[in-house]
């Protein structure tokens, strides 16, 4: 608590100072001192904006006219607070992807899981404290298909003071965020071009590499048509760094992202990919890359020259530039890692990472532009070599806690499946029918208020059942031939656990409509990954050869394609709790469903009620 001085009137004018620099400049931070963590404030304006990509412009929904979005920044420790209003026609709703929402599932944002969608003319204050993680997150999105536009980075820095468990990188050591305590001047203007001063230092700074998909038609009429006739959506134009889809597409070199290194310097890139619909291989000609964080966890450092990135993943890698500058370039190339049936982009984006030289040194001018060579689109043993890399630090400052005993197992398979053609309709999914994906071959079916109100006012009566089951109810050869009925049933249910129950989940993908890798990603929580196979989980002998001691901690896990992935987790945060595969169409085709963690005893094991500006159906 502050103690009381004299001073409230001035207190009272800075305070008006602050928020309406805060909705002047809606891009802009701004840190208000309170001990050693502090509020940092966001306004984030979605609106539609005209963006030309591919000679193609097209009406997307932003926030504040960004594409990519804002970056928001923050440190462990701070609360950050974010007043979304909606100017565009569509419903959303934003997600922080990776925060643990301890206590604040109200903030999480998924639509009608958590929160009613923030309507047109209607705002939201997100309002949610980071507990326990630095690194790099993501925001996005959580409205059908709106987070291909709209998504931007989340960067948690460690506290004052705290270092990272690897060389301090170049280009992260001058991170100035603003602090407020100076304020004096009542000339609003100028002391928000401070705090804007302040910003930009703090954007030199920072290197990030988000990985998109660009398509040229609305994503919204894509998937709305895809649901309607039941096939596969049409798959996009383009894949992105940074929005910018570069030199290997038609009438977009003048779009291409450039990342200028100094030689001899060790970089820090934080890579995040919010592609919709695909898995990316990335590399970087001729320079090895040293993995040393994930989803915001720190990793024990490992070398490569090719990552895999699963859309909702994040991935901190340290770049070494040559000590003399060679008389090159190179190229940065992302593309998929696919093993489905159905079509996708198979196309590569590139970018250039370029040293930079004496501008009046000639011998640089015509330089030799090198590329990676990436692996088979279908490359399963590397991705599967490359996850099983990934080990928690698991020291006594970051220690693995993963649970060495479980109260509840649960085995969840996660497969495509197929609904019924309506019998006045055609359908173009297989064989006639609609495509759809489940989980236990429930297709999980949104409601039409959120969950997680139900929830909190004992409503739960025509929203949800909580009787999803734990269990494969028919089980079968999941990953050898796939059973003739491919049809999946429907409902919104939900999975009840109590406060701190230690949990054991093994997820399982089938062959049902061909084998694939679902990036499954669980709201609220980290999960441990304790174990990774092909074919179908052995519950005899698989446990026994379970990583105990160093799993690494991830909010996003890949399911193996044709395989099984067993998670720990501690359900020690209480509320409604999303868990869904984060390539968008399997989502919208049902392989969702939710986890209900209910209170503990203690008050602060209890979820609060909603905020007043909670938005309503
Ligand atoms: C986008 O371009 C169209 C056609 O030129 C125009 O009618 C519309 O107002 C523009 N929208 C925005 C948000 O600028
Ligand atoms: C954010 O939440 C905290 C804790 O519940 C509360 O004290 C604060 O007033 C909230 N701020 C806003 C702007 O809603
Ligand atoms: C880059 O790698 C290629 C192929 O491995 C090699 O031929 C070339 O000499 C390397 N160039 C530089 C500048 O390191
Ligand atoms: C991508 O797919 C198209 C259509 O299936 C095919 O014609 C093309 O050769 C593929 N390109 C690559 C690089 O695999
Ligand atoms: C650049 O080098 C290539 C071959 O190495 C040569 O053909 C070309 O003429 C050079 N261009 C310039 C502008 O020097
Ligand atoms: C990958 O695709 C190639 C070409 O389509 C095929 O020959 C190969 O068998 C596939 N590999 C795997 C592991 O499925
Ligand atoms: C199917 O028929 C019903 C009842 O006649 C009608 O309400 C519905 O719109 C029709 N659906 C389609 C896709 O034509
Ligand atoms: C479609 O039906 C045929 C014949 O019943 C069957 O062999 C095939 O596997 C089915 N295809 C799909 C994708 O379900
Ligand atoms: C499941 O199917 C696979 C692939 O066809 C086969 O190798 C395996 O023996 C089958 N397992 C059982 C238990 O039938
Ligand atoms: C599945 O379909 C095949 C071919 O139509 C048939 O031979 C087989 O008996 C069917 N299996 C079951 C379990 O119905
Ligand atoms: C699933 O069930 C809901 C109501 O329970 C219904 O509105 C929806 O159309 C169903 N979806 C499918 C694909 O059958
Ligand atoms: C927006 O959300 C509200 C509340 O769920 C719903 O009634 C309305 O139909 C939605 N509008 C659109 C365009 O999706
Ligand atoms: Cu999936």
């Amino acid at each position: 608590m502050a103690t009381s001085i004299p001073l409230s009137q001035t207190i009272l004018v800075a305070f008006l100072i602050v928020t309406s620099c805060i909705w002047m400049f809606p891009q802009v931070a701004v840190a208000t001192s309170k001990h050693t963590s502090v509020t940092r404030h966001y306004k984030f304006n979605i609106r539609l904006k005209n963006v030309t990509r591919l000679c193609h412009t097209k009406s997307m929904v932003t926030v504040n006219g960004k594409f990519p979005g804002p970056r928001v920044v923050a440190r462990e420790g701070d609360r950050i607070i974010v007043k979304v209003v909606n100017h565009a026609p569509n419903n959303i709703s934003i997600h922080w992807h990776g925060i643990r929402q301890l206590q604040s599932g109200w903030a999480d944002g998924p639509a009608y899981i958590t929160q009613c969608p923030i309507q047109t003319g209607q705002s939201y204050v997100y309002n949610f404290t980071v507990v326990g993680q630095r690194g790099t997150l993501l925001w996005h999105a959580h409205f059908q298909w709106l987070r291909a536009t709209v998504y931007g980075p989340l960067i948690i820095l460690p506290r004052h003071n705290a270092s990272y468990p690897f060389a301090k990188p170049y280009k992260e050591v001058t991170i100035m965020l603003g602090n407020l305590s100076f304020i004096s001047s009542n000339l609003i203007e100028s002391f928000c071009h401070a705090i804007l001063l302040i910003n930009m230092i703090k954007k030199i700074w920072q290197i990030i590499i988000t990985t998109g998909e660009w398509f040229n038609a609305d994503p919204e009429a894509i998937i709305n048509q895809s649901l309607q006739t039941g096939n596969g959506p049409n798959v996009s134009e383009a894949y992105t760094f940074n929005g910018l889809p570069g030199p290997t597409y038609n009438c977009s070199a003048k779009d291409t992202y450039k990342l200028k290194v100094k030689p001899g310097k060790a970089y820090m890139l934080r890579l995040i990919n919010t592609a919709l619909n695909d898995e990316l291989f990335f590399s970087i000609a001729n320079h090895t890359l040293t993995v040393v964080e994930a989803d915001a966890t720190y990793v024990k450092p490992f070398e490569t020259n090719i990552l895999v990135i699963a859309p909702g993943q994040t991935t901190n890698v340290l770049l070494k530039t040559n000590p003399n500058p060679p008389n090159a370039s190179f190229f940065m190339l992302a593309r998929p890692y696919f093993t489905g049936m159905g079509t996708f982009d198979n196309s590569t984006v590139a970018a250039i990472l370029e040293y930079e030289t004496p501008s009046q040194d000639n011998s640089f001018r015509n330089r030799t532009l090198f590329k990676p060579s990436l692996p088979a689109i279908n490359a399963t043993n590397f991705v599967a070599n490359f996850s099983s890399k990934f080990r928690s630090l698991a020291n006594a400052q970051f220690p693995a806690n993963v649970p060495q005993t479980v109260d509840k197992r649960f085995f969840f398979t996660v497969s495509l499946g197929a609904n019924p053609c309506p019998k006045n309709q055609t359908c173009q999914g297989p064989n006639g029918t609609k495509f759809a994906a489940a989980v236990n071959n429930v297709s999980f079916a949104l409601p039409s208020t959120a969950l997680l109100q139900s929830y909190f006012f004992a409503k739960s009566k025509g929203v949800y059942t909580a009787d999803f089951p734990q269990f494969p109810l028919h089980p079968f050869n999941y990953t050898g031939t796939p059973p003739n009925n491919t049809f999946v049933s429907n409902g919104t249910k939900a999975l009840v656990i109590p406060f701190n129950t230690s949990v054991e989940l093994v997820l399982q993908d089938t062959s049902i409509l061909g084998a694939e890798s679902h990036p499954l990603h669980l709201h609220g929580y980290n999960v441990y990954v304790v174990g990774q196979g092909f074919g179908n989980f052995d519950p005899k002998n698989d446990p026994a050869k379970f990583n105990l001691i160093d799993p690494v901690e991830r909010n996003t896990v890949g399911v193996p394609s044709g395989g099984w992935v067993a998670i720990r987790f501690l359900a020690d945060n209480p509320g409604v709790w999303f868990m869904h595969c984060h390539f968008d169409v399997h989502l919208s085709w049902g392989l969702r469903m939710a986890w209900i963690v209910l209170d503990g005893e203690l008050p602060n094991q209890k979820l609060p009620p909603p905020p007043s500006d909670l938005p309503k159906c």
